[in-house]
């Protein structure tokens, strides 16, 4: 089957409104590269969406779904309840930040863990409203979508969304120039006069934005919104979704932001490949639903949890919280070089193997550039690299390496990245 023969079958098969980067079938992957049924190599700069830290089919992974597929698939575990979903708890507690007694939950996806996690915090707290930021991205269900801030692709004609939402400003260094301090007081000036701190459940936040466009707030502005919610009476959910799991360069990247949530929210690189998501948090937040309160058929599936076990051990073993570290150290001046050379990037940022760069029009204005995003982007495709985009506006290009991708394999995707540059005409 070739991707041409696969593509017109999914024409007619899959619903276009679930769409993909390339238009290539993946044949098999392993820890840096996709191979697709064409027999053609692409270096892996997406990793599934940060899912994939530990490599694709990461020998430990592989082996341990295989031993629990042979003892059970699925007894469901508010039915009859089996050790993996425990043991997976008791990782997210102890590699959490926080050395305050903590207590999981474990669901499928991460808009799931995010539902729950909102679920968790106005049943602990008896109060209605969630607080989010701009750009960004908690999921595509219902709550999640009204959590998250970009109308396309996510929520156009998909509401009327859930209410009790607000949205605030961002810390985004590139574009307000604030420091952390200066807009974390912006950002809960808001809230108090358009919210009021007693109706605050919880604040949201991705400690580095994801979809939204790997925006790395100014240092300061998680912590000055945690202390706030804790003076308040509401808690801070940090959303550590794509950035968990050793792509920050430590377990989470809260850690860099000087907090210890109240929650988290874990999914992707969490299950080594397979779906799994957790939320974990304070036992005195967990501990407030009530019996049966919380749940789903699936959540903790014992074959998932076999997986992320497996995975956490890989991280462990082969240290990738400081591959993380290294491919940032390669990666970064290869980036800067090639920024220095093209004032269409108007910034190299992120942190560990979370990196991006935004791209404008050059002038000065930071007038965002989609199309020349669009176009490096489709270069790389061209030569073989598999890049992402995101941001609100489309422009910035990120980079999501598997953390365990070979040096040499990361140079080779360096030399096509800086190739794509040179290639699209300014
Ligand atoms: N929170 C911070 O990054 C998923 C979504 C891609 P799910 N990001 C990739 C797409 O177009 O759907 C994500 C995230 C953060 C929540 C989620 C949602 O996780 O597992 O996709 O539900």
């Amino acid at each position: 089957m070739s991707s041409k023969s696969l593509h017109d079958r999914r024409r007619a098969a899959v619903a276009p409104g679930v769409s993909s980067v390339i238009d290539s079938y993946v044949s098999h992957a392993s820890g840096g590269t996709l191979t697709d049924v064409d027999g053609r190599e692409w270096i892996d700069f997406a990793a599934g969406i940060a899912v994939t830290n530990v490599g694709n089919s990461a020998p430990r992974v592989v082996e341990a779904v295989r031993a629990q597929v042979e003892r059970f698939t699925h007894t469901c575990f508010m039915v009859a309840p089996y050790e993996v979903y425990i043991d997976v708890c008791e990782q997210l507690n102890a590699l959490t930040p926080g050395t305050f007694e903590k207590r999981s939950a474990l669901f499928n996806s991460g808009a799931e863990a995010v539902e729950n996690a909102v679920k968790i915090a106005r049943h602990a707290t008896g109060r209605p409203a969630i607080v989010v930021f701009e750009h960004a991205y908690h999921g595509r269900t219902n709550l999640t979508m009204a959590l998250t801030a970009k109308n396309m692709p996510y929520k156009h004609r998909f509401g009327p969304f859930a209410g009790e939402i607000y949205r605030v400003p961002m810390s985004y260094p590139l574009r307000d120039t604030l420091d952390g301090p200066a807009a974390a007081a912006r950002a809960i000036d808001l809230i108090e006069k358009q919210v009021g701190a007693a109706n605050v459940a919880a604040v949201l936040i991705e400690p580095i934005q994801g979809e939204g466009g790997f925006v790395v707030p100014a240092p300061g502005f998680v912590s000055g919104l945690h202390a706030w919610a804790t003076g308040a009476g509401a808690v801070l959910i940090a959303d550590e979704i794509q950035t968990g799991f050793c792509r920050t360069g430590d377990w989470f990247a809260s850690t860099f932001e000087g907090v210890e949530p109240d929650l988290i929210t874990t999914a992707k690189g969490l299950g080594g490949g397979l779906p799994l998501a957790g939320v974990t948090g304070r036992a005195a937040i967990m501990d407030a639903v009530h019996v049966g309160g919380l749940g789903g058929t699936y959540g903790g599936n014992p074959i998932a949890c076999a997986a992320a076990l497996a995975g956490i051990e890989t991280m462990r073993e082969l240290s990738l919280a400081d591959a993380a570290v290294a491919i940032e150290a390669a990666m970064v001046p290869r980036l800067r070089a090639i920024a220095e050379q093209d004032p269409r990037i108007a910034e190299v940022r992120g942190r560990g193997a979370m990196l991006a760069v935004e791209i404008v029009v050059p002038g000065g204005e930071l007038t965002p550039d989609p199309a020349t995003t669009a176009a490096v982007s489709a270069a790389c495709h061209r030569g073989g690299l598999l890049t992402l985009t995101c941001g609100t506006y489309g422009n910035v290009l990120r980079f999501l390496p598997p953390l365990v991708m070979p040096a040499e394999t990361l140079e080779r995707g360096m030399r096509i990245l800086e190739g794509a540059f040179a290639s699209v005409g300014r």
